[in-house]
């Protein structure tokens, strides 16, 4: 029996365990990155293992995310990662740089190799070969000292692609397909693989957008064979010696299947307020918009800004509409610079930001009250944007340049502009300025690491008590993202590296009083739905809750990332035995849970006696042997220390 190419990566790095889906494994990890709103946490923790050097093949330390510097928290956590990154033998990419997938892509990606980032969308780089997974900052820290990753194996789900891209159809509408099919928790312990027919027309630009938002699939990654395309990439980047073809066995058998004809395929939207709300464009067209955005680590590539610029040459954005510009990365901001793109961009009405993150985190540019922003991004929860009421639709950068021109939602086949497909350059501009290698090992044992007044030390990590005399904290529905626990935008998230000061922030855009009803009870327990922790890798929605006294989240089911983060840091993540059970707790109501410890040791349930109502149900804690002992522990640095 064939295999699949996820499987050939898998093996090739398996320090234990077998390839049977759902049992645990651990896997070699050769890269990792972090970018900086979860960089800080990762070194503190880092050095807190009191190991001088970094054992990966490759580390790159990125500053993409906290760029507005309006005050010194940002500006002294960049200075932090920029000495700890020399010392410790990390690359760093400069603030300015670029979006750490896009610039990882472009720079560091290897066929064949694993890769752990402290962001949930560092499987952008499954589209050259790579088993690229996202994950919480003390995961990649671990990965820097050399430890294996360990996961639950995913079932590999085979993705055939058949058929052509359609002209104005790109990869931002076959993975809104995907998600239209499979919705924002279809993911769950999967590896989407693409294959057949349509990968090999296929331009890299598209495959990365795939990837980058199988994200949003809730999936571990996604990953493309490399091939012809992959080649030509990475020759064009001056790396060809990267390069290595790679793919599935002719008779590989996947767990799942999943067929797309891409002949079939129109311009699609997620409309507000989950990625997995999609739409035709043509159903939703006609809507009046009030902003229009490129760029994020989805959609911000030279052939997305080229072929934005061609459609808006001689053209003039809607007087009604702010249409924003944010390149993916200093290369593609030099590349559209010196061919005169920029100046098309910006003679069209375009406002320029810098290659960051930028609107997509709620940094800046947020859209007025109650209107419609339609976004080339990967998300669209509720109040990401900065604005709480705001309606942002989710589309292919064609579809929001057509918006851009008409003032409303408009699909760019409707808008009379002969189509021309942007080929991939044969030579990108590489111009590594910005990119910092790690000091060398006989000077970084003298350097200095440089720790602004910000830097908070981490919270006190103490074992899985055994007895929990807790209120319910908060009550909450399904598909509740990091977005909702811990919100961030500007305003908050210049406080990443203090965790006292940030925990003032969890769940405040869903329910204001939680700070203050946490502190007042001492903490308590978190009742949740289904996909609870969808979204980013943020280990501050674990951390902050930690430290105001959460040690139990209840839910009907975890997204991945956020349930291996309560882990790490010992809060017990677990699921109503009866998920009818969601109904016997309301807010407030007090819980005694007796023999925490024992039913870790042993493996069983745990028995919550819900005192205000006079009930009582069985969770289950959602733990692997190895993870029981880490809850115990008091988390993982702990179990580590231990
Ligand atoms: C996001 O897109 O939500 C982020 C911001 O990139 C996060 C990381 C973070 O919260 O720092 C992610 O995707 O993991
Ligand atoms: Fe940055 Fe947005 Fe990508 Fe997250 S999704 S890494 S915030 S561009």
């Amino acid at each position: 029996m064939g295999q699949s190419l996820t499987h050939k990566i898998l093996a090739a790095h398996l320090v234990s365990g077998e390839l049977t889906p759902g049992t645990e494994i651990s896997i070699r990890v050769d890269q990792t990155l972090t970018q900086d709103a979860t960089g800080t946490m990762a070194y503190l923790q880092f050095e807190a293992m009191s190991v001088p050097r970094v054992r990966t093949k490759c580390s790159v330390s990125y500053v993409d995310h906290n760029m507005l510097q309006d005050g010194f928290e940002n500006a002294d956590d960049h200075r932090y990662l920029q000495s700890v990154a020399a010392k410790i033998g990390v690359w760093f990419s400069r603030p300015g740089n670029g979006i750490c997938h896009q610039v990882h892509r472009e720079r560091f990606s290897v066929p064949g190799d694993t890769l752990l980032g402290s962001d949930s969308h560092t499987p952008t780089c499954g589209a050259i070969g790579m088993i690229a997974i996202g994950v919480g900052g003390l995961d990649v820290a671990m990965g820097m000292a050399g430890q294996p990753f360990t996961l639950p194996c995913p079932k590999v789900v085979g993705v055939k692609l058949t058929g052509k891209l359609q002209p104005w159809v790109g990869g931002k509408d076959v993975i809104l397909e995907m998600l239209r099919r499979l919705t924002v928790k279809g993911g769950v312990g999967r590896i989407f693989e693409y294959y057949g027919p349509g990968v090999e027309s296929m331009p890299m630009t598209h495959r990365f957008t795939i990837t980058n938002m199988g994200a949003e699939l809730g999936a571990t990654t996604s990953v493309f064979p490399s091939d012809n395309e992959t080649k030509k990439y990475l020759e064009a980047q001056g790396r060809g010696d990267a390069f290595k073809a790679m793919g599935p066995d002719p008779d590989a058998t996947f767990d799942e299947n999943v067929e797309i004809d891409l002949d079939k395929l129109e311009p699609l939207v997620a409309a507000p307020h989950s990625p997995d709300n999609v739409k035709t464009v043509r159903e939703v067209a006609g809507k009046k918009a009030a902003q229009s955005s490129i760029g994020s680590c989805t959609n911000s590539s030279y052939e997305d800004l080229t072929g934005a610029a061609h459609m808006l040459k001689g053209r003039q954005v809607h007087p009604g509409l702010s249409f924003t510009v944010t390149p993916g990365s200093k290369q593609v901001f030099e590349m559209i610079a010196r061919e005169e793109t920029l100046y098309d961009l910006i003679a069209s009405g375009a406002r320029i930001l810098e290659a960051s993150c930028g609107p997509c985190i709620g940094n800046g540019q947020s859209p007025p009250s109650g209107s419609v922003s339609v976004r080339s991004f990967n998300r669209n929860f509720e109040g990401r944007s900065g604005t709480k009421d705001a309606q942002v639709y989710l589309a292919s950068v064609e579809t929001c340049v057509a918006t851009a021109l008409k003032g409303e939602i408009t699909d760019p086949r409707d808008l009379g502009i002969p189509f021309q497909r942007i080929d991939a350059p044969s030579k990108y501009l590489v111009n590594d300025t910005l990119l910092v290698p790690p000091a060398a090992e006989a000077e970084a044992k003298s350097l200095e690491v440089t720790r602004g007044p910000n830097i908070a030390p981490l919270p006190e990590f103490t074992p899985m008590p055994d007895t929990l005399d807790k209120r319910v904290l908060i009550k909450v529905g399904d598909n509740i993202s990091t977005d909702h626990i811990m919100p961030a935008g500007a305003s908050i998230l210049r406080y990443r590296s203090n965790i006292p000061k940030i925990s003032e922030f969890v769940f405040s855009r869903v329910d204001p009083e939680f700070f203050k009803r946490a502190k007042e009870w001492s903490g308590g327990v978190i009742i949740g739905g289904d996909n609870y922790g969808q979204g980013s890798s943020r280990e501050h929605a674990a951390l902050a809750p930690l430290y105001l006294g959460i040690r139990l989240v209840t839910v009907r089911s975890f997204a991945r990332i956020h349930l291996a983060n309560l882990i790490n840091f010992g809060i017990l993540p677990s699921v109503f035995a009866d998920p009818a059970d969601y109904e016997k707790v309301s807010m407030g109501d007090e819980l005694h849970i007796e023999g925490m410890r024992s039913a870790l040791e042993s493996g069983k349930n745990v028995t919550v006696v819900n005192k205000t109502r006079n009930v009582s149900f069985e969770v289950v804690p959602q733990v692997s042997t190895r993870a029981a002992k880490i809850i115990l522990a008091g988390g993982l640095l702990k179990f580590r220390a231990s």
